[in-house]
């Protein structure tokens, strides 16, 4: 059954409905024909998008590039300590260490990431400067902890009271069980720490005015993971990817099933062959049913994408997969993707 539950906060029109922007351009359409481009635009994933989209939109409003934007963006629920599942404030793996994973792409192709990244509260930054200064995509562990440092990040402690109390809630029976939707305020899920299992993941995507597309995808991970568990977020093709010919797209949910199907690889080409971002993302999540039903029954996975023409669309899994959008026509919009079950 397909569930739509849309909530616009602030705004005029739903995702279905979208296609120019107030500054609109013309782009070259792959079915033949020319299109309209509704940039600059940014969107990301849940609730938390809303405001991560502000500061990434005072760069793109700017006529700021996308890069800049996304990085700006995802950076706020990095810094917001209530935000317990992505930079600083993150829950800890089973063991009490927080650690993070973050990547980034550019428009030309290039990416960076970071993995297993401790005691540095912006991870996304590092995987920028992996990207920018190095002749790699990824760092780990250590690596990541010593190149952060050799570059001026400050070493601080990411596990706060709250999270150490969480963590110790939850080494009373160590079930790893994560929960779904827990990311959507909405959705009635107590995000505190006595809630014991979650999972976030802010991914966003981009197009600035010259029509250029970004992504940008951070997270602390599933909480009380095991120690050394990376997920599909730094992992580029699977938690993000952006091909500026076509589009990008990001993941959030259980990785380990983005991971098998290299998600958001499998979104952007479907884009490429013609499907709307919204059918894409469907056709994704439905590869992911194909290869473990009975275990797609019990998580979440959400996908988002955004192809060149601006035009955006979503699909999960479970219902209450919630994503931002900002444009020259709606700054606040808060939009329910449509799921399968
Ligand atoms: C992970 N995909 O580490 C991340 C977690 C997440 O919403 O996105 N949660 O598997």
């Amino acid at each position: 059954m397909i569930n739509r539950r849309t909530f616009i906060k602030t705004g005029t029109i739903g995702a279905s409905m979208l296609s120019v922007g107030g500054l609109a351009g013309a782009c070259a359409d792959p079915r033949g024909g020319s299109k309209t481009v509704n940039k600059p635009i940014v969107i990301s994933t849940w609730d938390f998008g809303v405001a991560a989209n502000r500061a990434a939109w005072d760069i793109l409003d700017a006529g700021g590039n996308a890069l800049d934007a996304v990085e700006a963006g995802v950076r706020v629920p990095e810094a917001d300590l209530s935000n317990v599942t992505v930079g600083k404030g993150g829950y800890p793996d089973r063991d009490g260490h927080v650690t993070l994973d973050a990547c980034i792409m550019d428009d030309q192709g290039n990416c960076g990431s970071v993995a297993a990244l401790e005691f540095i509260a912006h991870p996304i930054s590092v995987a920028r400067l992996v990207m920018e200064t190095t002749p790699h995509v990824m760092l780990v562990g250590e690596g990541a902890l010593q190149f952060a440092l050799e570059n001026g990040f400050e070493r601080e402690e990411l596990l706060t009271p709250a999270g150490e109390a969480a963590w110790k809630a939850w080494l009373k029976e160590r079930k790893y069980k994560p929960v779904v939707n827990i990311e959507n305020r909405s959705f009635g899920v107590d995000r505190l720490p006595g809630n014991q299992y979650n999972h976030d993941t802010i991914g966003m995507l981009a197009i600035d005015s010259n029509g250029n597309c970004s992504g940008a995808c951070t997270t602390s991970g599933m909480a009380f993971k095991m120690r050394g568990r990376v997920g599909d977020s730094p992992i580029i093709g699977a938690g993000l990817y952006v091909d500026n010919e076509v589009g990008g797209a990001t993941a959030t949910g259980v990785g380990e099933e983005v991971i098998r199907t290299v998600g958001s690889f499998l979104v952007v080409e479907l884009m490429r062959q013609g499907l709307s971002p919204r059918d894409a993302c469907q056709e994704a999540v439905e590869r992911i049913i194909k290869k473990k039903p009975e275990t797609a029954k019990e998580i979440q996975v959400g996908f988002l994408a955004l192809n060149k023409h601006g035009e955006y669309g979503a699909f999960s899994l479970q219902k209450g997969f919630s994503y931002a959008v900002c444009d020259r026509q709606q700054q606040d919009l808060l939009l329910d993707g449509e799921s399968v079950y």
